[in-house]
């Protein structure tokens, strides 16, 4: 049966930075193809109203508080999750920050701390987590990429150097775990309507004119549009997908832009 490909039944997700945005919309889509979700986050308030957020979606989650770039509470996490829970089959690497100062205006400790939390997190909860996949032989790990994974642009180069970078951790990832059927893929998504990028879209913020230029689609993305692609990836029919940045960006990457105007050249 068709469905039978995308039925997650017994399996353990975990979405880091899950409470709220695309972690949220990923988590709740995973849930609602059977999965049992795992939601993390650095802040036990907001793990605590998603909760009944997920729980009005019909989905009982797990909630476990730990910061992503911490290794020693990673491992506290991850064990907790697998004694709770069990052994992980979906990890997706979903949280993320952004600080956008131009870089003669950025303090290093800045850099750093943009580059911990979105490509060193990924490389220790991935590192912590794949054994036990390795173990059960079989995984999926989706690492949360970015437009910035391919484009720079004025403002985010810590953001940019690490979403960058984390296209190349998946690509790594899937060549030192394909062996053991753990598919590592990215979805890069395009300009999402969240919290993180509210400032930028939101009070007629002249960024919406450059998005809504550059995206054929012409619409901001929503998180649905990225949980749909994360179950694709999560699921039977993507067993032979791997090291692949799956871009959910509606068609901004196929676009150099127009000018507005009669013909829109
Ligand atoms: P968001 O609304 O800012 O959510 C980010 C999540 O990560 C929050 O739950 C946050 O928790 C959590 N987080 C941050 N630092 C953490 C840490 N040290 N430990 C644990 N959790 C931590 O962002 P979003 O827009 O949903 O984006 C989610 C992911 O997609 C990010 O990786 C982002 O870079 C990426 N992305 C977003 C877009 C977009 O247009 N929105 C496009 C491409 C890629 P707190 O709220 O408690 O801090
Ligand atoms: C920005 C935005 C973007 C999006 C996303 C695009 O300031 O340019 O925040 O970086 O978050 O990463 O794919």
């Amino acid at each position: 049966m068709i469905q039978e490909l995308f039925d997650l039944k017994d399996k353990v997700v975990l979405v880091t930075g899950g409470t709220h945005g695309i972690g949220m919309a990923v988590g709740t889509t995973l849930g609602k193809a059977g999965a049992k979700i795992c939601v993390n986050d650095i802040d036990e308030s907001k793990l605590e109203a998603a909760k009944a957020e997920y729980a009005a979606n019909g989905i009982d989650c797990y909630t476990v508080k730990f910061n992503v770039t911490d290794e020693a509470d990673v491992d506290a996490g991850i064990s907790k999750i697998e004694a709770d829970v069990g052994t992980i089959d979906i990890l997706v690497n979903n949280a993320g920050i952004i600080k956008r100062v131009p870089i003669l205006d950025m303090p290093v400790s800045d850099y750093k701390m943009v580059i911990d939390v979105d490509l060193i997190a990924p490389f220790i909860v991935g590192k912590r987590v794949a054994p036990g996949m390795i173990k059960k032989g079989a995984g999926k790990i989706i690492n949360m990429c970015s437009m910035m994974s391919v484009y720079g642009r004025n403002s985010v180069s810590a953001y940019a150097s690490a979403k960058g970078g984390l296209k190349l951790l998946t690509a790594n990832m899937c060549c030192e775990w394909a062996k053991h059927n753990i598919q590592v893929n990215g979805i890069g998504p395009g300009y999402i309507a969240t919290a993180q990028t509210a400032p930028i879209r939101e009070g007629g913020h002249p960024f919406n004119d450059l998005v809504m230029m550059r995206t054929p689609a012409a619409r901001w993305g929503e998180p649905e549009d990225i949980g749909n692609a994360a179950l694709f990836l999560s699921s039977k029919a993507a067993d032979f997908v791997n090291g692949h940045i799956l871009y959910v960006d509606g068609g901004i990457l196929a676009n150099f832009g127009y000018v507005k105007g009669e013909n829109e050249l």
